[in-house]
């Protein structure tokens, strides 16, 4: 048992895990085995399985914690915000010794004090920033500290928040010395209280420990081993996805205030009636402090709604339970990109919330877009019309910065969505950032929004009740977000191993549970025969690699066996079908005529043979989307199967396009003009020759 963090098994575990391996290897190592050992070796065996087989049986559906709170911080009448990004100081932990920052006390004064320091940016990744091998493949802790001031009018009659984007993978936050809160999973936020701990008018330390360590019973998971080296042994991480495993302080860290009593969370879901002329907001508003307690029915909310235009256009109030439902005469509902001109439509809610006595305690806004979403076991559709996903499998991924949230690539990243013509992209392989998510909003992208589990195998109780929090996190944290449209519960689970059913129906029914209003989906890439989870998703997401993993190079396997695919996993389940994955890594400027791998000719070939598939799945009404693979090239572990990252993108890592880009651009925006009547871009053809109609060279010739 940890001491120090008793409730924190696995940095504990990380050395008596490798204890362990230890002795593993020593029984593995003897210098001989007779008989006797080889048949205790096949009892054990045969006992473990069974173990295995029980524990299979004994995965129940335990409760798992809910969040609170976390609406992203905005200024307000009563609400001020200050930003803690900016340069830290940062210390790595001797790899062998992770714990020892802890059992030190480095958070007690200065990290300098403990050890030398260098700067460090926040938001970003630690692991590209210096010239250090030894930092970028870092296995463990590493800590984080600055100061800032608080003003001395914070003291005063309001409470004070810390709060975190995102810190990859597990947190420990200390201000002052004294432990503020600890938290576990990347790429979602968490906060604390910290109006007791603050020195108001003065100076304050932040200090923060990252552990980036994946085992079997994180989200996602990995292994731990030690592994001789020229100097001894060294601790190796291993995982089997290919996405880098950055660490650090990813998004932006906030100190926020609130007034004592608050609006502490607002949940909201829309829908708008038949011809969608009029919406329908439901809302239900949480509050916190003591004036809660003590009035309880007396707290009131006055919610006004505007339209971009700044005019209100519909108001409320609420009743005694702090819910109630607005009207919206005239409704704009939001529609995805290029499905109508004024797409990613955004209203303002603005929540003013008053003591019994009419006294204004607090205001919170919050954007809303008002849609409505069905589906059947055919179809999938947005204020009543039929959707057809054309996008991306995407990563935040980018130079120097890794997976730190940067405002200029998220910019630049949506430009060239737009760009391209997709209405959609999948968050693989774990929540995106909440700027980002509010960019989906504005710009009409429809997101299938997807929670950290990725190549999830060797189910087991600890791994799905952190599984479950990360679904919980994730739609607490994007449930309001009409660019949502989808949650994706898993990417490449392993799912036909023994105990995917039972595992897979209680993460598929407990995201349910959270959420009615929009289908589950996993990608799954198993093949449709071996599947034991897709009977629990309302719509399958399958991820394939036709003539890159398999039958490489052969563009002539690629058409018919997408569509067979397609079909056998329609005939299966009897759910709509998407294909979530496909691509080929491409070296940007590498040209071979006739086609051949690597080469941006391959690329282009490769994305016409599946899109002659998609056509012909698109006359069966069940196949609704395509989502090529990948958005952008990204950074990996090393390996001999990628030349500095994964090159499967369409933009480079730069965020410039490949040769196929254009090819796809020219298909997304063909499928929005036949789908959805939209305009095309005028620089979408070159003009090659006057020749006459059968020459497609401008946009009124689709
Ligand atoms: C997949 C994974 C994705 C990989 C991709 C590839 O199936 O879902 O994370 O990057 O294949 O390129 O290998």
């Amino acid at each position: 048992m940890c001491l120090v963090f008793p409730h924190r098994r696995r940095i504990c575990g990380l050395a008596t895990g490798i204890k362990r391996l230890r002795i593993g290897r020593k029984l593995w190592r003897s210098s001989y085995v007779d008989l006797f050992s080889a048949l205790s070796l096949i009892s054990m065996v045969t006992a473990l399985y069974v173990l295995n087989l029980t524990l299979a049986l004994i995965i129940v559906n335990k409760e798992v914690p809910t969040s609170r709170g976390m609406l992203y911080p905005t200024e307000s009448e009563t609400r001020e915000v200050r930003s803690l990004d900016g340069i830290w100081n940062f210390v790595r932990s001797d790899q062998n010794n992770p714990t020892q920052g802890i059992r030190d006390g480095w958070f007690n004064a200065d990290l300098s004090k403990s050890r030398p320091t260098i700067p460090m940016p926040v938001p970003a990744s630690y692991n590209d920033i210096t010239t250090e091998q030894s930092l970028r493949d870092h296995v463990g802790t590493v800590w984080y500290d600055r100061k800032f001031f608080v003003p001395r009018s914070w003291s005063q009659n309001q409470r004070v928040w810390l709060r975190f984007g995102s810190v990859h993978y597990e947190a420990f936050v200390w201000i002052n010395g004294q432990s503020a809160v600890k938290h576990e999973m990347g790429h979602l936020p968490f906060e604390t209280e910290v109006t007791h701990i603050l020195n108001y008018g003065a100076e304050n330390r932040i200090t923060v420990m990252c552990d980036n360590a994946l085992i079997q019973t994180t989200v996602p998971q990995g292994k731990i081993s030690e592994v001789a080296n020229d100097g001894g042994v060294t601790i190796i991480q291993s995982y089997t996805f290919d996405f880098f495993n950055y660490a650090g302080i990813h998004r932006s860290v906030h100190l926020y205030t609130t007034p004592k009593t608050f609006i502490e969370d607002v949940e909201i879901s829309t829908n708008l009636a038949d011809d969608n002329s009029v919406g329908y907001v439901d809302y239900v508003i949480s509050i916190n402090g003591s004036a809660a307690n003590e009035a309880d029915n007396a707290i009131y909310a006055k919610l006004q709604l505007y339209n971009r235009e700044g005019v209100q256009v519909a108001n409320a109030t609420s009743d005694a339970k702090l819910s109630g439902r607005l009207k919206v005469e005239q409704a704009k509902p939001w529609w995805p990109y290029l499905m109508h001109p004024e797409p990613g439509y955004m209203y303002e809610l603005e929540i003013k919330l008053h003591a019994a006595n009419a006294e204004l305690l607090d205001v919170y806004r919050l954007s809303i877009g008002l849609r409505t979403l069905s589906w059947t076991n055919a179809t999938f559709t947005i204020n009543g019309k039929p959707v057809y996903f054309r996008g991306f499998g995407r990563h935040e991924d980018s130079d120097i910065r890794g997976k730190g949230l940067d405002n200029a690539l998220m910019a630049r990243d949506f430009n060239l969505i737009q760009w391209i013509g997709a209405n959609a992209y999948r968050t693989s392989h774990y929540p995106y950032s909440e700027e980002s998510m509010q960019f989906a909003d504005k710009h009409g992208i429809m997101i299938i929004d997807e929670c950290p589990s990725v190549d999830t195998e060797n189910f087991n109780q600890a791994l799905l009740s952190k599984h479950k929090s990360s679904l919980e996190q994730l739609i607490h944290r994007d449930r309001n977000h009409p660019s949502v449209v989808m949650w994706s519960i898993a990417n490449e689970p392993r799912t036909s191993q023994t105990n995917a059913d039972t595992y897979f129906q209680f993460v598929a029914n407990f995201t349910r549970s959270l959420d009615r209003t929009r289908p589950v989906t996993a990608a799954i890439a198993v093949p449709h025969a071996d599947d034991k989870a897709g009977r629990y998703l309302d719509i399958i997401s399958f991820n394939r690699y036709n003539a890159w993993y398999s039958n490489t190079g052969r563009l002539d396997m690629v058409t018919q066996r997408v569509i067979d695919e397609a079909i056998a996993w329609n005939q299966k389940y009897d759910k709509p079908i998407i294909m979530s994955e496909y691509g080929a890594d491409t070296l940007e400027g590498l040209h071979l005529q006739p086609a051949f791998v690597w080469s941006e000719e391959f690329q282009t070939e490769i994305f016409a043979r599946h899109f002659k598939a998609f056509d012909a799945l698109r006359r069966k009404k069940w196949f609704i989307g395509e989502f090529v693979w990948n958005f952008a090239d990204f950074k990996t572990g090393q390996s001999y199967t990628r030349v500095g990252g994964n090159k499967k993108g369409v933009f480079t890592r730069a965020r410039q396009p490949k040769a196929a880009a254009h090819l796809l651009r020219r298909r997304y925006f063909a499928l929005a003009r036949e789908l959805d009547q939209c305009s095309m871009p005028e620089d979408l053809f070159t003009y090659i020759a006057d020749v006459g109609a059968s020459v497609k060279h401008d946009a009124t010739d689709l």
